[in-house]
Parts: C-alpha cells; sequence; structure tokens
C-alpha cells in the first residue's frame, strides 16, 4: 500500500463525513471510525472504490482500552497513517456552571480532551517511527473565546488548541505537522446533539443568518492538508460570514 492514509475520527456525521468524502475524492485509503456502525457501513459502500480502500473502526473514543483494542487490530500497513482528523466531538446542554448536569460536563471532557488524546497518543508514536505525519485536529471559536452557558464546551475546545500548541513543539522535530482548525457555526447534527434530539431548539440556532456547512470545513481541511511539505497551516478560524464572534450573529 503505497498511497496516502488519513484516520479521520467521528466520520459517520457532519464535519467528519464530509472530510471522508474529500479526502477519498484524492485518493486517500481511509480509517473510517465512530460508534455507529451502519453509518460507518454506508459509508464505506459509498467511498470504497478501484483507488480507495476504506478499513472500519468502531469505538467510542471515552474508552481508552477500546482505542488501544481499535487502534491495535489494525493490519501493519494500516498503522503508516499520514493524517490524523482528530474530530470526535460534541457539546452537551447549555447551561450554567452553578445548573449544568454533570453528566454533561463529564461527556464533554471525555470526549473532547481525553478521547483526542488517546487516539492521538497512540497514532504520534506511528508517525514519529516513521518521521513523517499530519495531526489536524477541530478546535472551534469557542477555543479561542468563552460564552456564557458554555464553559464547559468552551473549556474543551481551548484544551483542544493549548494541547496542539504544545505537540507542535514536540512533534516538530520529527517532522510532524500539527494544525488546528477552528469553526464558527456549522450546520450537522451538532445542535441536534447539543440539545438531546430537541430539533426546534436546534434549527434555532441556525435560524435567519446562513451557517457553515460541513462541506466548507471539509475544504478547509483539504486545503490545510494539501500544503507542500515545507507548509504548516498552524491554526485556521472559519466563520460564516454573518458570525461576527461566538456571540455576534447578524440575523435576518
Ligand atoms: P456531528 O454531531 O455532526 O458529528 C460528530 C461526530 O463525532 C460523529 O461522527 C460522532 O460519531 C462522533 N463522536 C461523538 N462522540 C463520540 C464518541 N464518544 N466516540 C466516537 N465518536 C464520537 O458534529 P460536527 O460534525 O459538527 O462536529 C465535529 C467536530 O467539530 C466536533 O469536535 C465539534 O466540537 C467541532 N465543531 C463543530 C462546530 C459546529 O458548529 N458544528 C463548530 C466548531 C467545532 P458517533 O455518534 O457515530 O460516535
Ligand atoms: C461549535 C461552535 O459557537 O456553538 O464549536 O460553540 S459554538
Amino acid at each position: 500500500m503505497t498511497k496516502k492514509i488519513a484516520l479521520i475520527t467521528g466520520a459517520t456525521a457532519g464535519i467528519g463525513l464530509e472530510t471522508a468524502r474529500i479526502l477519498a475524492k484524492n485518493s486517500y485509503n481511509l480509517i473510517l471510525t465512530g460508534r455507529r456502525k451502519d453509518r460507518l457501513e454506508e459509508l464505506k459502500a459509498e467511498l470504497s472504490s478501484d483507488s480507495v480502500e476504506i478499513e472500519l473502526l468502531q469505538f467510542d473514543v471515552r474508552s481508552k482500552l477500546a482505542v488501544d483494542e481499535a487502534l491495535a487490530s489494525l493490519p501493519a500497513d494500516w498503522k503508516k497513517i499520514d493524517l490524523l482528523v482528530n474530530n470526535a466531538g460534541l457539546a452537551a446542554g447549555m447551561d450554567p456552571v452553578n445548573n449544568a448536569d454533570v453528566d454533561d460536563w463529564e461527556q464533554m471532557i471525555d470526549t473532547n480532551v481525553k478521547g483526542l488524546l488517546y487516539v492521538t497518543r497512540t497514532v504520534s508514536n506511528w508517525m514519529i517511527d516513521r518521521q513523517s505525519g499530519h495531526i489536524i485536529s477541530i478546535s472551534s471559536i469557542a477555543g479561542k473565546e468563552a460564552y456564557p452557558m458554555g464553559s464547559v464546551y468552551c473549556g474543551t475546545k481551548h484544551a483542544v488548541s493549548a494541547i496542539s500548541k504544545a505537540m507542535r513543539i514536540e512533534l516538530a522535530p520529527h517532522n510532524i505537522k500539527v494544525s488546528t482548525v477552528c469553526p464558527g457555526a456549522v450546520e450537522t447534527e451538532f445542535s441536534l446533539v447539543r440539545f438531546k434530539g430537541d430539533e426546534e431548539r436546534a434549527s434555532k440556532v441556525y435560524d435567519g443568518f446562513t451557517p457553515l456547512f460541513a462541506k466548507d470545513i471539509a475544504e478547509t481541511i483539504y486545503f490545510v492538508v494539501s500544503r507542500p511539505a515545507h507548509v504548516n497551516i498552524d491554526d485556521i478560524l472559519v466563520m460564516p460570514t454573518a458570525q461576527a464572534s461566538a456571540r455576534d450573529f447578524v440575523r435576518k
């Protein structure tokens, strides 16, 4: 297998799914991961071709054991990962700290921070062995600004940005690029998840303005990935035109 290999966490929906599509179009072989097996299989059926091979790994990034077992199960050739896209993540709830659901905090911290670290630890060692690789983590405008009712989500995304900054310094001597992509509001399943299936509340988030779509971020990720070897995009913030900060939306 001489083609480039990308592993995408959270490829079953939204940004991860569109990133899988654009990387497949650009002839990457893909390791697609997530918890929803049916969706992984559907995506494999859609993207497999004579020029694109797909491996599926179904696991919950919150479980270190599950992450370790899934990654260890990859055939040796598939461990030669060129690109890791740390995308799996979520917001759960919108509440002030004094009133928020502690389980929501655990879920966000365990997924967005600890899960990202579990996957990155193993994959970065494989990249170090080969003295080559690129790790792109999806942070957020919430990793640059903090907003009320979003303290813990913002905290997890600030953590993704900080961890990535430190890793950039650790991994540069090993010829490994580290980048963050920070989107503003993207219409995916994100708000439906945040509001626990409340479709009306979720759709209100995008009322009166044109949000980003998952494809916009997938295209940004591909731009970051496709720079020449001597160029690293450290960090990129992508906002809807109608969103000027985490809290300022122009709604018509
Ligand atoms: P979606 O809800 O559409 O997709 C989230 C993906 O993450 C799914 O594939 C889901 O897969 C996966 N995921 C969530 N929890 C876990 C878990 N415990 N284990 C494994 N996979 C998991 O949201 P988006 O595409 O919008 O979000 C992708 C990333 O982008 C997140 O990190 C999010 O914080 C970030 N982001 C999103 C923005 C937005 O406005 N939408 C803006 C800025 C950043 P499955 O459920 O099958 O496990
Ligand atoms: C998602 C963007 O503004 O909903 O990271 O927190 S926001």
